[in-house]
């Protein structure tokens, strides 16, 4: 119990430790005023008698002072116990800031006033009895008091893998940066800001007109999907905009603003000052993770965690940090499983999670327990508590044991056992962000973690290997691979390949790097084409490559759009690395097509089958909408210096997270 223990010693010297002192000080000098060196033994009996009447009388005067007086406590220590806690031994001084990770360093001493109560109560109980029981009582003090100094003695003398234990225990506040000792209102350390500045939060305007035009445009589209919001849905989860009420999915149980705070950060960055700041209003009096909620833990942690995270970073306002590492916090059961490997539900309240039913004998699911790493290594840089990272950093170890098939990554992964399930491979839905993730990890680390490098480009060759396929007519897709059997379907989410492997073409092998470049305009073209071969021009969940047909949906289940971005995505990291106008046209295409077939008076919606001419909307404004689709269109319209990829990376729902630098993990910069 370090933080209870180190308090006596740690304490300020109006605290707890003080006070203890100065008691232990007088119960040595009165007590044992029976016989001492000096002249007290030549007295004789009335003397003597006098002598203690005097001293009665003192003391009489003194305890009538400590309760009669009006503001006696005061007294008490200021005028009786200061003085003579003057010639004892001071309490050790407070100890300096540790160093930055130090990981023997103590828990943030109490914030001013946390150790009133206990010297007031130490006080009250004292003062009640005889001059006997007072001594008693004095005595049991100094006792507790000698106990608690052994204690945190001994606390310091442990291993420092020990104490990071307790910490971890105790839920204390470590911080990495804390040179400067910045602390919240509860006395928590604070970290320095560990942006230098939001870089490019907010880049310059487009020289070309039209081009600002459009991006105006996409502008007014955010306005009217959250206008709406905010009119029919405000503080629930998702809006309907057809029948003009909220919405509410199981993802989030009874977690509440999705839209809200998957918005954010989009806000921010078109500057839609009113509206964040109607938003971190809500965010500050409404979020609540005190529910008693099941919640799929990587679509809380990819919305939620990964929009205040951003929210953070671009405006620097503390209630995103605090909201961000506490929900955190929230999500850590999930991790308590034989292997580590997460659930992919969890009750926030009990702490009690399991998976999802239809997951192959109980499975947790690649791309869930796979999509953590970026937030929760910013959760460890801005809380200092190293358990987010070393949740994550565990997944990398359990999946690196494992043998894998052909060198690729099955969607399913039991617990308990650490054994894959079925061996099903997708770089689509139940895959997918974990291969983004690896990319990312090394890319947000500034290119430190070789690990995440060495897995992500491996992953890339046994795709490109087994899974990557071309249409008699040259189309390229990925196809999906079940237990050895290719699949030649590709999903809508497949479509975000195309930027990834883009994105990656910089640090493959110099001879790669070209193939990789390739490789995202190929998914690209494939991906326009499933939009350009339907009748609304938007493109449908799931397409084909097999009975006679290319990029086409075959089936009346996969023929829905639900506002999806991975298209758009991928058009916007081709516009960055290669400047082909094309990437733009087909943007301005998906905007046409947004407005004629999604845009209705309360917002805009989903269509069930984007082959018919005829609309049915499914009546769902996805958060996703918000934070992902039309974040990347007006990114898609910016100059290239608004949020740079050298100085940030989107996590998997597009929220923008710094690169953390080598000089601000602590590391050399010559490494
Ligand atoms: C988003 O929530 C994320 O992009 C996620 O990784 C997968 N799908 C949706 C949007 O389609």
């Amino acid at each position: 119990m370090p933080a209870v223990s180190l308090l006596p010693l740690f304490g300020s010297p109006a605290g707890p430790g003080a006070l203890g002192g100065s008691l232990g000080g007088v119960a040595l000098g009165v007590p044992g005023g029976r016989k001492g060196p000096g002249p007290s033994g030549a007295f004789r009996l009335t003397e003597k008698f006098v002598l203690l009447l005097v001293f009665s009388a003192f003391i009489t005067l003194c305890f009538g002072a400590i309760f009669f007086l009006p503001d006696s406590p005061k007294l008490l220590s200021g005028v009786f116990f200061h003085s003579t806690a003057l010639q004892q031994p001071q309490p050790p001084p407070p100890p300096l800031p540790p160093a930055q990770g130090d990981p023997r360093a103590p828990p943030p001493p109490p914030p001013p006033g946390a150790g009133g109560s206990s010297s007031s109560s130490s006080i009250g109980y004292y003062g009640a009895g005889a001059a006997g029981e007072a001594a008693e009582n004095l005595a049991k003090i100094r006792e507790d008091h000698e106990r608690a100094l052994r204690e945190a003695k001994e606390t310091l003398q442990k291993l420092p893998e020990e104490i990071r234990r307790d910490i971890h225990q105790d839920k204390a506040k470590f911080l990495l940066q804390d040179k400067l000792g910045r602390r919240d209102a509860a006395g928590a350390r604070l970290p320095d800001l560990p942006f230098r500045k939001p870089v490019g939060a907010v880049g310059v305007e487009p020289s070309d007109p039209v081009i600002r035009e459009k991006r105006e445009k996409i502008k007014e589209m955010m306005k009217h999907a959250w206008d709406n919001y905010k009119h029919y849905a405000w503080g629930l989860n998702e809006l309907k905009p057809i029948s003009k009420q909220g919405h509410s999915s199981n993802l989030f149980g009874n977690i509440q603003g999705a839209t809200i705070v998957d918005a954010l950060d989009t806000l921010y960055i078109m500057e839609m000052k009113e509206e964040f700041k109607e938003a971190t209003e809500w965010v500050e009096k409404n979020l609540d993770f005190n529910v008693n909620a099941e919640v799929s833990v990587f679509e809380v942690n990819i919305r939620f965690v990964g929009g205040l995270l951003s929210a953070y970073y671009l405006s620097g306002k503390e209630v995103f940090r605090k909201k961000a590492v506490e929900l955190g916090e929230k999500l850590l059961p999930a991790f308590n499983t034989p292997t580590g490997i997460p659930w992919a539900l969890l009750n926030i309240k009990s702490g009690i999670g399991r998976n999802w039913p239809w997951a192959s004998g109980g499975s947790s699911i690649l791309a869930e327990f796979g999509t953590l790493h970026l937030e929760f290594m910013h959760l460890s840089y801005l809380s200092g508590n190293p358990v987010f990272a070393d949740k994550v950093m565990n997944i990398r170890k359990v999946l690196n044991r494992l043998d894998k098939p052909e060198g690729l990554y099955p969607n399913y992964l039991n617990p308990n056992s650490g054994q894959w399930g079925q061996h099903h491979v997708s770089i689509g839905g139940l895959g997918d962000s974990f291969y983004e993730y690896l990319l990312k990890a090394w890319l947000m680390s500034d290119k430190t973690d070789e690990e995440g490098k060495q897995m992500y480009y491996d992953a890339v060759q046994s795709i490109e290997t087994h899974l990557i396929r071309k249409s008699s007519t040259g189309l390229m897709y990925i196809a999906e691979w079940k237990g050895g059997l290719l699949e030649h379907k590709m999903g809508h989410l497949t479509c975000f390949a195309g930027g990834m492997f883009v994105l990656g073409a910089d640090g493959a092998p110099a001879d790669k790097t070209g193939r990789h470049i390739e490789l995202g305009a190929e998914i690209a073209r494939t991906c326009h084409e499933s939009y350009d071969r339907t009748s609304m021009k938007l493109g449908p969940e799931a397409f084909r490559f097999d009975g006679g047909v290319e990029a086409i949906a075959t089936r009346q289940n996969e023929k829905y759009y639900i506002l999806r971005p991975e298209v758009i995505e991928t058009y916007m990291y081709m516009w960055r690395f290669t400047h082909d106008p094309k990437y733009r046209q087909w943007g301005w295409e998906a905007v046409e097509a947004l407005e004629k077939y999604c845009r209705v008076d309360g917002g805009y919606s989903g269509v069930r089958d984007v082959y018919s001419s005829r609309q049915s909307h499914d009546d769902v404004q996805q958060s996703f909408f918000l934070s992902e689709t039309l974040k990347y269109l007006y990114l898609l319209f910016s100059e290239d210096d608004l949020l740079p990829f050298e100085n940030w990376v989107f996590n998997t729902e597009a929220h923008p997270l710094p690169v953390l630098t080598k000089e601000e993990k602590g590391e050399s910069k010559s490494k």
